[in-house]
């Protein structure tokens, strides 16, 4: 389920909504192994808009059999009958998370070593999401890319499965291949990809 998953919101194609929904019908079809629907920063919708968007986003996914995961909201994640929940540093506490989305998919943005640790008991959180690996223009405020050292480091660190995530793309992502990591995480290279049948083929590692 971790090995093309690919996230995003309309903040990450000029809140352009009808832009948004083809690009994640195609990505459907095109072989994305999960979605992750975020709806965050500066241009997020927010309310009856975004659960408008979620249902639709929904309906998409179910369709192709694509599990569906939230960011950082457990509501619209119930709402909408996603099948996972991600959180991040500064969200909900995962463990509080991992109590009320039960029977849920549970996913935890790590940065380095010392989040890891910060973030306590990690029984009921399915997989991580670690970097930024690499600069990424699609988050606000990102912290610092880890880089592959970085990388290496989170997966000497735990035993839990890891998406790497964070300025992957084409040309770079056979690098980050070469680690074990059970995928990647891409906003920009597919969301802006004008084919992306062949985009998420690099990303496999098949092209
Ligand atoms: N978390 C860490 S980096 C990032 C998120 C949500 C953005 C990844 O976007 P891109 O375009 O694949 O660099
Ligand atoms: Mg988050």
């Amino acid at each position: 389920m971790l090995k093309v998953y690919f996230i995003g919101g309309t903040q990450n194609i000029h809140g352009d909504r009808k832009r948004f929904i083809q690009q994640l019908t195609i990505a459907c079809q095109s072989g994305i192994t999960m979605f992750q629907y975020r709806e965050k920063d500066h241009s997020a919708l927010s309310g009856t808009e975004r659960l408008a968007l979620g249902k639709q986003v929904r309906e998409i996914t179910r369709k192709a059999a694509i599990p569906l995961i939230v960011d950082d909201d457990l509501k619209l994640a119930q709402a909408i009958d996603a099948d996972g929940i991600h959180v991040g540093q500064s969200d909900t506490p995962v463990q509080e998370v991992v109590k009320k989305a039960s029977g849920m998919i549970v996913g935890l943005s790590v940065h380095n070593r010392d989040e890891l640790i910060a973030s306590g008991d990690l029984t009921g959180v399915d997989y991580l999401g670690v970097g930024p690996i690499f600069a990424t223009n699609s988050k606000e405020n990102a912290k610092q890319p880890i880089g592959l050292d970085g990388l290496f480091q989170m997966n000497q660190a735990t035993l839990k499965p890891i998406v790497a995530i964070g300025g992957i793309h084409e040309d770079n992502v056979g690098e980050v291949l070469k680690h074990s990591v059970s995928g990647v995480a891409v906003i920009s290279d597919i969301m802006e990809s004008d084919d992306i049948p062949l985009t998420v083929r690099h990303l496999k590692g098949e092209a």
